[in-house]
């Protein structure tokens, strides 16, 4: 590492470029500096401010990691996992459907003869590879099967804990390899749309049930379902009502307040959390309004149009999820919720290192890596 500082770095001004850097960031340099050397854009030949040309060192060229990560990231592309969750008939086929036929991605769209959704009876991915401007994204929708729909209710979350943390549990192993992968594929649960029923009252014991568990696993983002059932009164009672009834309860949902991470995204958190949850209506067929075709659902009084935000705020939540939060959903999942059960895992194999652990700890056992495990923890 003194040598790469050395480099990257000429006498004097180690110490103050050195100072910048945390131990975090050391790899990243590291590896791009070798990595991409010729890619680099040459230092100055004359100094920016410099008096004698040639001998003034202060360009070191840090911003250049900059266009270093753009690049490496086009080339990676980006992978973001949506789950959808709610009783049966709420419509998560169809914001899902309408989320892909969407400005998110109109050339993707699903192939029109698949115009009736069925009633969902099992948890399933879908996948879509969607690229703009040369940037790539594999976004994929969990659907799961309408909840609740029993008589008795008690612990109908736990398929899709189990769900979640099973792919927690996937990476988990990927990691612990011993001949690991490059780049870990990614099918962790990044975001759980919860959708609550348009009753306009208040969340149901089942509501609160699923989210007090759930959001303390994945990033949950609660909406309410058919929005266009409801008057514009009704709306904004109901949603004043379930963001009482989510503090109450002491759930946490998406941006959760704890991980604002400076003022500045506190001020930016706040106005979400001031909108939760976001009242949503769904639809995968097109309609003429004005002479434009809109993604709507047509009634005898008019077409509410799905992407209006004056309609509906379907297009506040596709923004928070692909626009403007999906680096930062993907962040929590993976250095809070995943850390979490990362850290339970391994403390659970290190309890039992003999493999007398039963179940899942002998999942970890039967990979062979227990020096790992220790070490690590
Ligand atoms: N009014 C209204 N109806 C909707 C909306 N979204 C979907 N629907 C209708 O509700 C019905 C059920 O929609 P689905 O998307 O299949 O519901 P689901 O939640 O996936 O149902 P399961 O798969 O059984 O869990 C369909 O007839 C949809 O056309 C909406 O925003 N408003
Ligand atoms: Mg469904």
């Amino acid at each position: 590492i003194d040598d790469v500082v050395q480099v990257l770095f000429p006498s004097p001004h180690v110490p103050a470029a050195s100072a910048l850097l945390t131990s975090k960031m050391w790899p990243e340099v590291i590896t791009s500096f070798y990595g991409t050397m010729s890619d680099l854009p040459k230092a100055p030949a004359t100094a920016p401010r410099g008096d004698k040309p040639g001998t003034d060192f202060s360009y070191v060229g840090i911003d250049a990691i900059l266009e270093q990560m753009r690049r490496k990231a086009m080339k990676q592309g980006f992978e973001f996992n949506i789950m959808v969750v709610g009783q049966s008939g709420l419509g998560k086929s169809t914001l899902m459907n309408t989320l892909f036929k969407s400005k998110v991605s109109r050339r993707s769209a699903l192939p029109v003869e698949e115009d009736r959704i069925p009633k969902t009876i099992e948890i399933k991915s879908i996948s879509h590879d969607i690229e703009e401007k040369g940037v790539r994204m594999k976004l994929t929708v969990i659907d799961t099967p309408g909840f609740g729909d029993q008589i008795n209710n008690e612990n109908c979350w736990q398929p899709i804990m189990t769900f979640i943390n099973n792919q927690y549990e996937q990476y988990l192993q990927e990691e612990l390899n011993i001949n690991r992968k490059k780049r870990i594929p990614d099918s962790r649960v990044h975001c759980c749309i919860y959708f609550i029923p348009p009753t306009g009252h208040c969340l149901r014991p089942i509501d609160v049930e699923f989210m007090r568990h759930l959001s303390k696993v994945v990033n949950i983002v609660p909406v309410i379902a058919k929005a266009d059932t409801l008057t514009l009164e009704e709306r904004d009672f109901f949603k004043q009502k379930i963001r009482e009834d989510l503090r109450t309860n002491g759930i946490d949902v998406y941006p959760q307040k704890e991980f604002d991470e400076d003022a500045e995204d506190r001020l930016i958190n706040e106005k979400i959390r001031e909108m939760i949850p976001f009242a949503v209506v769904g639809s995968d067929l097109e309609y003429q309004v004005n002479g434009k075709r809109l993604l709507g659902r047509k009634t005898k009084w008019g077409t509410i149009e799905v992407e209006n935000t004056t309609h509906c705020e379907f297009a506040c939540l596709r923004d928070l999820l692909i626009r403007t939060h999906m680096q930062n959903i993907k962040d929590i999942t993976s250095s809070i919720h995943y850390e979490v059960y990362r850290v339970r895992r391994l403390n659970e194999s290190n309890a039992h290192p003999n493999g007398q652990a039963e179940g899942e700890q002998s999942i970890l056992q039967s990979n062979g890596v227990p020096e790992v495990l220790s070490h690590e923890i």
